[in-house]
Order: C-alpha cells, then structure tokens, then sequence
C-alpha cells in the first residue's frame, strides 16, 4: 500500500496519509510521497485547492519514532533538513490553498504540519499534542512559528513545554484551527469547503497567500508595497473582469482560476 493516497475530484487533490496502523506517523517514504504530492499540485493547473486528511483513526502521530533509531534509517541529521522542512515550505508556498482536514490525533510534526496549512478544521474528537518535549525534544515543522502567531506566546509556550493533549474544540476556542464540527460531518464539511475554495479565483487566493506569507516579517511600508504590487497583478487577471461583471449584471461568478 502506498503511503500516501491522492485522488483529483472537482478541482481538488485529495492527500490521505495512509499508515493508519501507525497513526499515519511518517518516516522517510511518506514525506518524499507528500513532498513528490505537493509538486504535482502546484504543477498541475486542474488542482485549484488541496486538502490533506489521514486515513484511520488519527491524523498523524509526527515522526515514526522507530524510524529515528532505525541505524539503517536516514538519522537525525537528515530528518528536518530531507523530510519536514521541504513539506512546510511546499505548503506555504503552493499559490493554491491547502486545507487540513483533522480526522484524529496530530502530535508532534503531525500538528505542526496541520497547523502550517491555511485553514485548518478537525472532527470534534480528535486533538493536538505538541509531544516533542515529552520526548526531549524541541518543536519542530515550523511549530514554533506558527503556533504563537495563532494563539500568542503564553498558550504557544505552555503547550510546547508541557506537551498537553488539547481536544479540537479547545483548539478552536483559542484560535490554533478555523473550525470544529461533528465528526460524522468532517469529510463531507472539508470537502464542501475545497470545493468552494476550487471554485475561488485561484491567483488572487495565491496572492492573499504570500502577502499573509511576507506579513510575518515585514514592514507596514514593505506590506502595503506587496499588497500595491499584487493588488495590480489580481487586477489583472480574467477572475478580476468575471467578478467585477458578475456583480453588475447580478449574477454568480464563473472563476476559472486565471
Ligand atoms: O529528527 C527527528 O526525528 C526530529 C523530528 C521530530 C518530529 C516529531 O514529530 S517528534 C514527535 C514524534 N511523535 C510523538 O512523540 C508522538 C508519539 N505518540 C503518542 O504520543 C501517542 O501515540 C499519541 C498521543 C499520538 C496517540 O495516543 P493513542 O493512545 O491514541 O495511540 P497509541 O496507542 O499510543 O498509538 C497507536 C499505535 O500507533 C501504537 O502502535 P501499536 O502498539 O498499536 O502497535 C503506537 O506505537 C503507534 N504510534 C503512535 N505514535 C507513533 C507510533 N509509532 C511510531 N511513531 C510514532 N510517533
């Protein structure tokens, strides 16, 4: 069984990891699969959204410990540099959005890889660890970025230290995800919500997703002179004429991405 199971439905790729015996924990195979997966959304102009989910009971449980001490494995060296970070950077910077369906537990590189994408919903069981500490390890998959921007310094610092399991309702309460529902609602809820993004104006979407990229770290001066340079750009596609026309004649808009 691969690793890793890719499907294109209505415009969206489907990504389910695919150990499910492990907790869809990841060692080396399935992160080059999800990285090779991630090219070929951005690559392939029919992908106008992603949704990345797990197959079984959790969503991933980080990295496949026994991997780690595996002397024949990649080694720790490798693991960041070869496996999540690679992953991460794909997420962020596909022009597409990326949606992560949380169907269970996400600990470790799990959660962070969860918390990385742009919008993040989970069923109301399942939950996040930040386990890293638990194991003598730091936070990693770009964790200790995103986390505090979502929920500020103090939680961000308490959850990485104490590595507490929070349930997904918890998770939104404060911020760390966009939505909890029913758990019998979760697939059909994630897919509903691809669909609607799919049927966005793809490059503006890519657009509001570099600008929030390069607010992280950047000036007022040097955002507002982002926002300026992509807002020409967005102006200038086909999308900006349909929904510009769609609103005066009082109709929907038929995006298609350009
Ligand atoms: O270079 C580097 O390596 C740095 C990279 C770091 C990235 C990381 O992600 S570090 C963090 C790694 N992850 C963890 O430490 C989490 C370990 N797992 C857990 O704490 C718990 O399993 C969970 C809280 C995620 C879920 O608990 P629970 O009670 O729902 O399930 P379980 O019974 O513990 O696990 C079910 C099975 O999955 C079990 O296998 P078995 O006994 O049925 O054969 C368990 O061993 C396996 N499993 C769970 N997590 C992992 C795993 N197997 C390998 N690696 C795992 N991470």
């Amino acid at each position: 069984m691969p690793s890793i199971d890719f499907e294109i439905t209505d415009q969206v790729a489907i990504i389910r990891l695919n150990r499910p015996e492990k907790l869809n924990a990841f060692n080396r195979e399935m992160s080059l699969l999800l990285q090779e997966k991630m090219d070929e959304c951005a690559s392939n102009p029919d992908i106008r959204c992603v949704m990345l989910t797990g197959n079984g009971k959790g969503f991933s449980a980080g990295q496949d410990l026994a991997e780690v001490l595996d002397t024949s494995g990649p080694g720790m060296a490798r693991i960041l540099s070869e496996h999540y970070n690679p992953v991460i950077l794909r997420i962020r910077n596909l022009r597409k959005p990326v949606v992560a369906v949380v169907n269970g537990v996400a600990a470790g590189a799990g959660a962070n890889i969860a918390l990385c994408c742009d919008i993040t919903i989970a069923g109301a069981s399942a939950s996040f660890v930040q386990a890293f500490s638990k194991i003598g390890l730091i936070p990693d998959s770009g964790g200790t970025y995103f986390l505090p921007r979502l929920i500020g310094l103090q939680r961000a610092t308490a959850l990485m230290m104490l590595g507490d399991k929070i349930g997904a309702q918890q998770a939104f309460k404060m911020g760390m995800i966009y939505n909890c529902v029913d758990d019998n609602q979760l697939e059909e809820e994630g897919r509903l919500l691809c669909q609607k993004l799919a049927a966005m104006p793809t490059t503006a979407l890519g657009f509001i997703k570099q600008a929030l990229n390069h607010s992280a770290h950047a000036t007022l001066e040097a955002q507002l002179s982002l926002e300026d340079q992509l807002q020409q750009q967005a102006a200038a596609t086909a999308d900006f004429q349909e929904g510009v026309t769609a609103f005066l004649e009082k109709r929907p808009a038929l995006f298609k991405g350009d």
